[in-house]
């Protein structure tokens, strides 16, 4: 972990990493802003760093640029193409990292106001954070839905796992006989298709997040934010609206140019979460906390 000063004007008393520690030790309204850089350690890609997704070659799915992968417009005009590529984003099971232990411990210790995921993979739930501290500000592969109009099944998410794994489009059963149909008649490629609840680009925002952000801003006394770029709204947002005397913490490996914050802990995320630990003397759910808890 490397720190990095770079003290915003207005806030001059949290400074050093034992301020940082003392600061989560006061603190009983932390909100934590967490992206994709978290679940890396599990072997699922971020989008744009540089192993991320937006590295890869989609090509042979069909996108041209890998950020087509989860536009909603090109999901409705073809959606083989996204189940053609999904198996390369999907969670495994009850995994989860460090970080995600660090997050429920907050919770545990009555200062997690409210964690702002924008990850996909519901991997906080494998760490045991209650589902109200969480929101999902992308959706999750928690539940899918059918995408006919009016079609109200929905499913959960890890039901058809199985089949995109494989590839294949997964089928709503109730519209499952009137398909072809549809497809040859109305050109209507979604017709009957369960898409899972995860937001794509040209897609709304959960109102969960809606109804939460500005009482949460109100009552927050700490903002962590932790790998993520900050480079999808209305999320990168919420650091903007922050009233100013609240510190702002980033945990990341890449520096992040177009933002201030009080101070950046440059590393990874696991990494980080050990350090903190270690220093407010807590222990973590994680089969690698007690390994590694020795280890400088
Ligand atoms: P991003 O834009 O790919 O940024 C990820 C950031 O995390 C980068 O700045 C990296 O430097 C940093 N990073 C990578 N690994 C680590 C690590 N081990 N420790 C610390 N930092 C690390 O991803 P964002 O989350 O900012 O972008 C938001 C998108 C990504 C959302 O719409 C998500 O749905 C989407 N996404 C989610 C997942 C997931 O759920 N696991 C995976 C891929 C993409």
């Amino acid at each position: 972990i490397r720190k990095v000063l770079k003290s915003r004007d207005r806030i001059k008393s949290i400074s050093l990493p034992t301020d940082i520690v003392e600061q989560i030790g006061k603190s009983k309204n932390i909100i934590v802003i967490t992206g994709a850089g978290i679940s890396t350690p599990l072997g699922i890609p971020d989008f744009r760093s540089n192993k991320g997704l937006y590295k890869f070659d989609l090509k042979k799915y069909g996108f041209k640029r890998a950020d087509e992968m989860f536009n909603y417009a090109i999901f409705k005009e073809d959606p083989a193409k996204f189940f053609r590529a999904a198996h390369l984003i999907l969670p495994e099971d009850n995994r989860y990292t460090i970080l995600h232990a660090f997050l429920k411990e907050l919770e545990s210790k009555g200062k997690l106001l409210r964690n702002y995921s924008q990850n996909i993979d519901g991997v906080e739930d494998n760490a045991g954070i209650s589902p109200e501290k969480i929101i999902r500000c992308h959706g999750s592969f928690n539940t899918a839905s059918c995408q006919t109009p009016k079609c109200t099944f929905s499913t959960d998410g890890k039901k058809i796992f199985k089949l995109m794994k494989l590839q294949e489009i997964p089928i709503c059963p109730r519209c499952a006989k009137k398909r072809p149909k549809m497809l040859a008649k109305h050109d209507f490629q979604t017709y009957g298709v369960i898409k899972p609840d995860i937001t794509f680009f040209g897609e709304d925002l959960p109102t969960r997040y809606f109804e939460t952000v500005d009482d949460d801003i109100e009552k927050c006394d700490l903002l962590i934010i932790i790998g993520t770029s900050l480079q999808v709204s209305p999320v990168n947002e919420i650091a903007s609206k922050m009233p100013h005397h609240i510190p702002q913490i980033l945990i990341n490996k890449d520096p992040l140019l177009h933002c201030d914050f009080d101070v950046s802990l440059l590393g990874f995320s696991d990494h980080a979460a050990m350090y903190l630990a270690k220093k407010l003397k807590w222990n973590l759910n994680h089969e690698d906390f007690e390994k590694l808890r020795h280890r400088k």
